[in-house]
């Protein structure tokens, strides 16, 4: 596994969380299984409960079996090690998100109902995360850096990278050779023409992210 993290603009090995990126985490077969299980069931954002919002406690349900059995994606993205530290050592919630061209989804970060880590694995399409760091004002404009995720890609983020940053996905149809530029993981990519690229066009993405609620109810019905 790769492992890297940026503290003030320089990268380094030996820390205490960072950002990870596994590229072909899935087939190109697993991709297109766990495509297809996302849009059959279109209206639903997320897999094992919901999380009520005033208490960050998670209202749990089983997770479904193509995330269990096949492709293993729990046990998979436990053996990372990434939750190795949380309560329950290995995720128990997914979020789907699906992003069109054009679509994004604003700087935040994923606040105190999680563990410190999360596992992003991206189906469909390549898509930019840009990362900011914390300003005074409300919104940051401009990224600190951005990470590339191939699909069929795991990122991991975690510990004070998950804790330091706000995360964001900007709305836009292509991305420029600007936007590029910033891109800290091109050495990464298994996809010779996006190390390269000079723009990129957007395409449908769906996201699946992996997180561990830690307090957790059991549903009574
Ligand atoms: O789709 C992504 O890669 C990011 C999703 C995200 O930021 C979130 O679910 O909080």
């Amino acid at each position: 596994m790769v492992r890297f993290a940026w503290r003030d603009g320089a990268k380094i090995e030996d820390c205490d969380g960072g950002f990870e990126y596994l590229p072909d985490f899935v087939s190109h077969d697993e991709e297109q299984f766990l495509i297809n299980k996302q849009l059959a069931h279109r209206r639903l954002q997320y897999w094992g409960g919901q999380v009520a919002e005033k208490t960050n406690v998670l209202v749990s349900e089983p997770l479904p079996k193509f995330i269990l059995e096949y492709p293993a994606l729990i046990q998979r993205i436990a053996a990372t090690g990434a939750f190795a530290n949380s309560k329950h050592s290995q995720p128990n919630h997914c979020l789907v998100n699906e992003y069109k061209p054009g679509q994004g989804i604003m700087p935040h970060n994923d606040g105190s109902a999680y563990f410190p880590a999360v596992a992003t694995l991206s189906l469909g399409s390549a898509i930019l995360l840009d990362v900011f760091e914390y300003q005074d004002e409300a919104t940051p404009t401009m990224p600190a850096f951005s990470i590339l995720q191939e699909p069929r890609s795991l990122l991991i983020t975690h510990g004070s990278a998950y804790q330091q940053y706000l995360h964001g996905i900007a709305a836009r149809d292509i991305d420029t050779a600007e936007d590029l530029d910033r891109v800290i993981n091109r050495d990464m990519l298994t996809n010779p023409e996006l190390r390269t690229a000079v723009h990129l066009q957007r395409d449908r993405r769906l996201s699946m992210t992996f997180r561990d609620v830690e307090r957790v109810a059991p549903r009574l019905f």
